[in-house]
């Protein structure tokens, strides 16, 4: 697979130099200063790519060109923004950049309630506490009939938590949940907006009577209307799972496990209809096997995300190295080097580690962690690849 990099543009600390001594061969990134919904102009794209290539870098994936709320929910501005998307895409294609990894989660995109949650040997990565998640839910945002989606055991400790917890940790909390994660990924809130709990709810709202079945309809409307620029241009929409693979805070997900999945690809059934196989999101939920969806996906994916996860008790879950966990990423390795060599991969969610902590790199998103991240998957495909000659041989 090809070994690529999310670059969060000119103004991210990690250069292009430093990810050519690395071993970085694509670049997985979009226009983040174009507000969402506005169209990605063709000389504004061409204007990143030959920035990159200028570094002897490809522009391989954009990730994301976002997908609008009023497209999610069906709004009165739905029209307007797929013909805007479609621009925006038709654009990308002109200029030969042609892999679009985007979402369709209401509302957030991928939640932790903790960024650096420390491990035994001084490095910290991402968490996901589900009594956490519940307090954020029950208390702060205090959403009517939150109780009934949790268990008993998390409502108590929401109860505990309710005795000890400083305003201060409530901020973080916050932060955590639906500023910093969601600021750099879908704009729907950012880091110094104020009141960023009622923005969330007024968000929350435009949701009200929208079911699964009913979100699913609205995915593939826009999945349909977009289909034909791809065609033209021979683009391909890789749609991220979502981020944990289970309903919160009320909302539908329907990107979440196998049958979902399916679903997706036959509702919109074009080979431009495809998935970002991000093996972290999928291994977070416990009804996922992760390596049998790789075998069972692997032709109608466009694009890789290679991280593992370890679920715990109550369904919290934990960002595990990226040689363990539910993942198991050797195997998917094997997978997609023998039958897709040709996609584009890049390793996710590295820990923060070696003074990364003091450089305010994205969440998630470190220097050092996913570079080591990336020595181990590089190291993988080695193997897979001498297996592969050893066999024809
Ligand atoms: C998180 C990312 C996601 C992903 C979007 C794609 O780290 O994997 O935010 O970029 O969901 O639209």
């Amino acid at each position: 697979m090809e070994k690529t990099w999310r670059w969060f543009g000119r103004n991210d600390k990690i250069t292009l130099d430093m990810l050519r001594q690395i071993g970085v061969e694509g670049i997985v990134t979009a226009l983040h200063d174009v507000p969402n919904g506005e169209v990605w102009t063709l000389e504004a794209i061409n204007d990143l790519k030959e920035y990159i290539e200028s570094y002897g870098l490809r522009w391989s994936v954009v990730e994301s060109l976002p997908v609008c709320e009023a497209i999610k929910y069906a709004g009165p501005e739905r029209e307007q923004l797929i013909e805007n998307y479609k621009e925006s895409l038709a654009n990308l294609g002109r200029a030969g950049v042609k892999t679009v990894c985007y979402n369709f989660m209401p509302v957030i995109d991928w939640i932790r309630t903790d960024l650096y949650h420390p491990w035994e040997d001084g490095s910290s990565s991402l968490y996901f506490d589900m009594a956490r998640f519940a307090y954020f839910d029950l208390k702060i945002l205090c959403r009517a009939g939150a109780e009934s989606d949790y268990s008993p055991e998390v409502l108590a400790k929401v109860e505990e938590l309710d005795e000890t917890i400083t305003e201060a940790e409530k901020d973080d909390l916050i932060d955590s949940i639906i500023v910093k994660t969601q600021g750099f990924v879908n704009g729907n809130i950012k880091e110094g907006d104020q009141a960023p709990v009622s923005i969330f709810r007024s968000l929350l709202a435009k949701y009200e009577g929208i079911d699964r079945e009913q979100l699913q309809e609205n995915m593939k409307y826009f999945l349909n209307a977009v289909m034909p620029v791809c065609e033209e241009y021979g683009m391909n929409m890789c749609v991220h799972p979502d981020d944990p693979p289970f309903q919160v805070l009320g909302l539908p997900r329907i990107v979440t496990c196998k049958e979902d999945i399916e679903w997706m690809l036959s509702a919109v059934d074009n080979p431009h209809n495809g998935l970002t196989f991000c093996a972290g999101s999928l291994s977070a939920g416990e009804h996922n096997d992760v390596v049998r969806m790789a075998e069972r996906f692997a032709s109608r994916t466009h694009f890789v995300h290679l991280r593992s996860c370890n679920v715990l008790p109550d369904g919290n879950f934990i960002e595990a190295s990226h040689l363990e966990g539910r993942g198991h990423l050797v195997d998917l390795v094997r997978i997609f080097e023998r039958c897709r060599p040709d996609l584009p991969m890049r390793v996710d969610h590295g820990r923060t580690m070696l003074g990364d902590e003091k450089m305010g790199y994205n969440p998630g998103y470190s220097f050092h962690g996913r570079m080591l991240a990336l020595g181990q998957v590089d190291g993988m495909m080695a193997v897979v690849r001498d297996e592969m000659k050893n066999v024809r041989s």
